[in-house]
């Protein structure tokens, strides 16, 4: 049992929360950087200290059918519909240790506050740690959020990691039943809503000189895996207008998206963050090449304009090029809007708590997306070093991490259930 801090039940909030984070830092694929992918032995461990930790503010806790982290805080009286709280507890490769942990180690140490003083709400309150969010082993994400919310795509189970391993077999080694999941989602009714506290991965609040924000919408997001397929050769005999070099077709394609990004349309961002060529030997001409490419902008009608212009690009420097292509859309998430009524109270708290009420759009995807399918949604931002996220350099000032726990506890404890 940590020893708590002493002073003002925020302050060890806040303490609570930092040295929790770093706990939870240390445990990741490797020491050298924070790396926690979905249903991996960290992930478990990873898991096991949030159910203490939850335990430890006086809740049940539990691990559903596809690795949510899932604690319960009753009411008034047991079995009260609840307000869920929560975030993702995996990671990108060599992330920041604040992308999804500050959102869920806040919830729990704010429903740990509430325990210590004995305050009993007239609904429950949920804390969820979903498994997978980031989608880094499978093509797909949001996997543990589907789940809860019935939408998850049983044909997932299909797909394999870069090791070749299905996720089907990697739920089975990790301990839980591939034909289960559908007993994590949870009945519509159960839920009043779901808000996230989360960093805002940008650098807005930083520019604004405020330490927390109050999220309009979550943007959508196409995700696609690309392969190009030409002919492998020696690098020193077959000339170059006999070649076809699938790994230099890539490069023409990945400067192509990214010109078409660049011309400024609607907040338009693309990014290929994945290449790999194949055989790989720098004296073979690459035969195969796979990538992947992240099409996002706020406007959904916009968004699928954009990338059937990109796939278009693609296939006319494929062909003069010779190349075969295969392209597939791999994850579509539609812009989800925070409901009005419960974005209310979230401004609601961050005035009450003597913040100046500030709203911006999230450019990045979070479990939202798919709550959305069960309940209301809504997100309070809390400040970020220099905007940067999904990097080990990705950090939180003591005091805004305390100053979003601060918040998201006014919200709970003021938290109306939609009229
Ligand atoms: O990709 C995203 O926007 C999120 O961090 N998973
Ligand atoms: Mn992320
Ligand atoms: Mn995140």
């Amino acid at each position: 049992m940590e020893a708590k801090v002493a002073g003002s039940a925020s302050m060890s909030l806040g303490d609570e929360i930092v040295r929790r984070i770093n706990a939870l830092a240390a445990i990741s694929e490797t020491s050298e950087h924070l790396t926690r992918i979905f249903l991996t032995p960290e992930h478990r461990a990873a898991a096991d200290l949030l159910m203490t930790w939850m335990r430890e503010a006086g809740m049940q806790a539990h691990l559903d059918a596809i690795g949510n982290v899932c604690g319960r805080y009753e009411g008034e009286r047991p079995g009260l519909p609840c307000l869920m709280l929560g975030s993702h507890y995996d990671t990108v490769r060599d992330a920041g240790r604040w992308d999804g942990p500050l959102g869920l180690i806040t919830a729990i140490s704010c429903v740990g506050d509430l325990n210590r003083r004995g305050r009993r709400l007239p609904f429950a309150i949920e804390v969820t740690g979903f498994a997978d969010e980031e989608g880094v082993r499978f093509a797909s994400t949001l996997l543990g959020s589907r789940a809860i919310a019935g939408t998850f795509d049983e044909s997932a189970l299909g797909s394999r990691d870069r090791a070749g391993t299905t996720m089907r077999q990697a739920l089975t080694l990790f301990g839980l039943d591939p034909d289960h999941i559908g007993a994590a989602a949870r009945a519509p009714g159960e839920l009043l809503a779901y808000v996230e506290l989360h960093i805002e991965q940008g650098p807005v609040l930083e520019a604004e000189k405020l330490p927390v924000g109050v999220v309009t919408a979550i943007s959508g997001a196409t995700r696609l895996a690309v392969e190009l397929r030409g002919m492998a050769g020696h690098a020193g005999t077959v000339p170059m207008a006999l070649r076809r070099d699938a790994l230099a077709g890539a490069a023409e394609c990945i400067v192509a998206i990214e010109e078409f990004c660049c011309t400024d349309r609607d907040g338009l961002v693309g990014t290929v963050g994945y290449i790999n060529a194949m055989p790989g030997a720098t004296n073979v001409i690459p035969g195969m090449v796979s990538f992947t490419i992240d099409i996002r902008t706020a406007k959904d009608s916009y968004r699928k304009l954009a990338v059937a212009d990109i796939v278009r690009q693609i296939e006319e420097i494929v062909k003069r090029r010779n190349l075969k292509l295969d392209i597939n859309v791999t994850h579509e998430n539609r812009t989800v809007p925070c409901a009005p009524w419960l974005k209310q109270q979230v401004a609601d708290a961050v005035a009450a708590e003597g913040f100046h009420v500030f709203e911006l759009p999230s450019g990045a995807g979070h479990d939202g997306m798919a709550m959305i399918d069960i309940a209301d949604v809504a997100m309070l931002f809390v400040r970020c070093r220099g905007g940067v996220s999904h990097h080990p350099d990705e950090h939180v000032e003591d005091a805004d991490a305390d100053a979003g726990a601060r918040v998201l506890l006014r919200l709970i404890e003021n938290f109306k259930p939609k009229a």
